[in-house]
């Protein structure tokens, strides 16, 4: 795979297509990126030519055609694809951990995900976070703590260097932002520091130019 598409969703909620592009701008991959609004009328017309469920993000191959979809999928295949930018920690352990928590958000936190529903051109204030939501929050940043411990510099990013454990993480950090979830220490910072990422900066602009609704995700 050399020359790379990236199909994603809505930028102001697409959050599983954040995660690859982030990982590719991060990486200084070139990739071509294709918007498809999701959730429209004519969404499934757009989407059908390719293998994934109907869904958001696709990474294809534009000289042979052949497709990944699902976020981690396309972070994996980028990791193995372009070994020299070491999109994954080099140290067995550190990779073993980026992975392993990779893995839990890629596969956890539905309470913190259908509470608080990535939607950038919204900002709250003091926005009531329940129980269950706040459990969630709590195991992110203990994941996040436990990182700390096995990175390799002391870089800004979760180990040390960027890995795909922060795209992974990406829009999480812009969901406890948009609803003011109030953080201490190393998640705050962490926060702070993913939002001035220049990628991010990026995407959010793009986003604000949207005009799509997806009713489900305004809250
Ligand atoms: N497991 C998939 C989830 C993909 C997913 O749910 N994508 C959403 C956008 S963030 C989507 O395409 N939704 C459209 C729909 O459900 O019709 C992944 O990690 O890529």
């Amino acid at each position: 795979m050399n020359s790379l598409k990236l199909i994603i969703g809505n930028k102001n909620y697409s959050t599983w297509s954040l995660r690859p592009w982030f990982f590719l701008k991060n990486l200084n991959i070139n990739f071509e990126e294709e918007l498809i609004f999701i959730l429209q009328d004519d969404t499934d017309i757009y989407l059908k030519p390719y293998n994934s469920d109907g869904k958001v993000p696709i990474l294809i191959d534009i000289d042979s055609g052949f497709q990944v979809w699902d976020s981690l999928a396309i972070i994996e295949t980028i990791a193995d694809k372009f070994p020299e930018k070491q999109g994954w920690p080099q140290e067995a352990k550190a990779k073993a951990v980026a992975r392993t928590v990779s893995a839990e958000m890629h596969s956890s936190f539905f309470a913190l995900r259908g509470a608080l529903p990535m939607n950038l051109r919204k900002q709250f204030s003091d926005y009531p976070i329940a129980d269950d939501v706040q459990q969630d929050i709590n195991r992110i940043t203990q994941l996040w703590e436990y990182c700390r411990q096995y990175r390799n510099n002391n870089g800004s990013w979760l180990l040390g260097d960027f890995s795909g454990a922060d795209a992974m993480f990406a829009p999480i950090v812009m969901r406890l932002l948009g609803y003011d979830v109030k953080l201490t220490g190393f998640a705050s910072d962490y926060v702070d520091f993913v939002y001035n990422n220049k990628y991010m900066q990026e995407w959010i602009n793009d986003s604000k130019k949207e005009t799509q609704i997806i009713e489900e995700d305004e809250v």
